[in-house]
């Protein structure tokens, strides 16, 4: 997709920090983390958001959860991580690439919004 980041990162057009990559799925270091263990997990097929997520079929969503868990076992954190995606304007979604943002190696607040 013309003119997205997360695209642009995914053809090498912009440098990245990736920590995993199979057929469907490309990860990397998030440039602002927010705890010390902070990694951005995407579809390589473009879809805006989890609002648009039927344009990915089963094996390319799937791929999407099945990293998060292989990234969450090589990064070490095993005594916990949240995942989160924003979805549009109301939860601040920055970069209209879905995305799952992995965030670990810290205790978590309570609250999530
Ligand atoms: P969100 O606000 O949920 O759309 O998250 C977008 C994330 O993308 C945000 O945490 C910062 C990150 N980000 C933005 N631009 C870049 C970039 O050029 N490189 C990397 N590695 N991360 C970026």
């Amino acid at each position: 997709m013309e003119n997205c980041l997360f695209c642009k990162i995914l053809a090498g057009e912009i440098p990245s920090s990736k920590v995993y990559e199979d057929e469907f799925v490309y990860a990397f270091r998030d440039i602002h983390p927010q705890a010390p263990t902070h990694i951005l997990v995407i579809p390589k097929k473009h879809v805006a958001s989890m609002a648009e997520v039927d344009g990915l079929n089963d094996l390319e969503l799937a791929s999407c959860l099945r990293a998060i868990r292989l990234i969450a076992k090589q990064e070490k954190l095993d005594s916990g991580f949240r995942v989160v995606s924003n979805c549009g304007p109301d939860a601040c979604q920055s970069v209209p690439h879905l995305h799952f943002h992995i965030l670990g190696g810290r205790s978590m607040e309570e609250t999530m919004a």
